[in-house]
């Protein structure tokens, strides 16, 4: 394939990407084809929400005792299915799932790749036709070929991903992904059912003006983190301050709008019940590990990067800060007090 072609399909960008990777098999292109492939039939359902009864509550609840959108079912079954007859995926972690799954057939069972997704982030967004996402990373197991995947192959940190990234059900589809050879969108051509490379080699701006965290909870993230908040709002023109407030409550959505324009992402933890909201490893992982690829950097709030953090549970979660480098400093100098 000639790179510098005009149209460049994902499936295509894939194969001719891995091949660069020492040692490639192929493997990796396949399961990111797969991931597409799942994010191409959740699209087409995202897009029919309002015509068919796929819209509401299913009336069961996750893991975590949150409501189970219709299409977060749909979307998980999906993927699940997708990933279960791929002739390369090991085993499978998701939010909407208790558990991981280990594929047990003989084929999954020599696979090297396990996959963690968040099948539909933003389902509170559903409902009202706001942006949603897929957030998916790949990890290599570290469990021997032949057997079948275990615990340790999900619990392992961010700076181990091999590619991650994430599809935003926006005013266009776009499916962006990461490896340690950079960042590249590609937006859906439903015209011809593909996902075609639109943005190459994807970096964050040098600096941005856009903060985004659900300000109406700053009473719960604590004194540092509204000291924080006057900064980012303090009229200082030379420092290019107030910045903009923007808050779509998706997290592929805000975080996208991060790659592309520069920013902040916010969402740290709850000092009333000590708890973060966002999940380490299908939510915070993923993004941290686009936006580092990309130029950025992500913290839980002290001096670890979201990358670092060791994974003691599936559905473990943690405060995040995510964007670019300095204001990333500059938040970390007021939580440091
Ligand atoms: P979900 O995966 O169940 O949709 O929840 C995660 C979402 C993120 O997309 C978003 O950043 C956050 O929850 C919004 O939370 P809040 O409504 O508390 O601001
Ligand atoms: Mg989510």
């Amino acid at each position: 394939m000639n790179p510098n072609r005009k149209l460049i399909t994902l499936d295509e960008f894939t194969v001719f990407q891995t091949r660069q990777f020492s040692n490639s098999t192929g493997e990796l292109a396949i399961v990111l084809r797969d991931i597409g492939l799942a994010c191409k039939l959740i699209n087409k359902k995202v897009n029919k929400a309002g015509l068919t009864d796929i819209l509401g509550a299913v009336g069961t609840s996750n893991v975590q005792g949150e409501e189970q959108q219709k299409l977060d079912v749909y979307a998980n079954d999906i993927l699940i299915n997708i990933l279960r007859n791929s002739s390369d995926c090991a085993g499978i972690a998701s939010e909407e799932n208790d558990d991981f799954i280990a594929f047990d057939d003989e084929m999954s069972k020599n696979s090297k790749y396990v996959v963690m997704f968040d099948p539909l982030d933003g389902s509170s967004n559903i409902d009202v036709n706001a942006s949603i996402g897929t957030i998916f990373c790949i990890q290599r197991r570290v469990s021997p070929l032949g057997t079948v995947a275990i615990a340790e192959d999900f619990l392992q940190k961010g700076k181990n991903i091999v590619a991650a990234g994430y599809v935003i059900y926006g005013s266009s589809t776009m499916l962006v992904y990461a490896t340690k050879l950079g960042v590249n969108g590609f937006t859906l051509d439903t015209s011809i059912g593909e996902f075609c490379l639109s943005h190459r080699e994807m970096k964050l701006p040098e600096t941005g003006k856009i903060y985004a965290i659900n300000q109406g909870n700053s009473m719960k993230f604590g004194e540092k983190v509204r000291q924080f908040l006057d900064y980012c709002m303090e009229d200082n023109k030379e420092e290019g301050r107030p910045f903009t407030h923007r808050y779509i409550g998706t997290m592929v959505a805000d975080i996208h709008r991060t790659l592309i324009k520069g920013g902040l992402f916010m969402y740290p933890l709850d000092i009333t019940n000590n708890k973060p909201k966002l999940r380490l490893l299908y939510e915070c992982n993923p993004m941290s590990y686009v936006i580092e690829m990309a130029g950025g950097k992500s913290t839980t709030g002290d001096d670890e990067s979201v990358l670092d953090v060791q994974p003691t549970d599936l559905h473990q979660r943690v405060p995040i800060f995510i964007g670019n480098e300095n204001l990333i400093q500059k938040v970390k100098e007021y939580l440091k007090g």
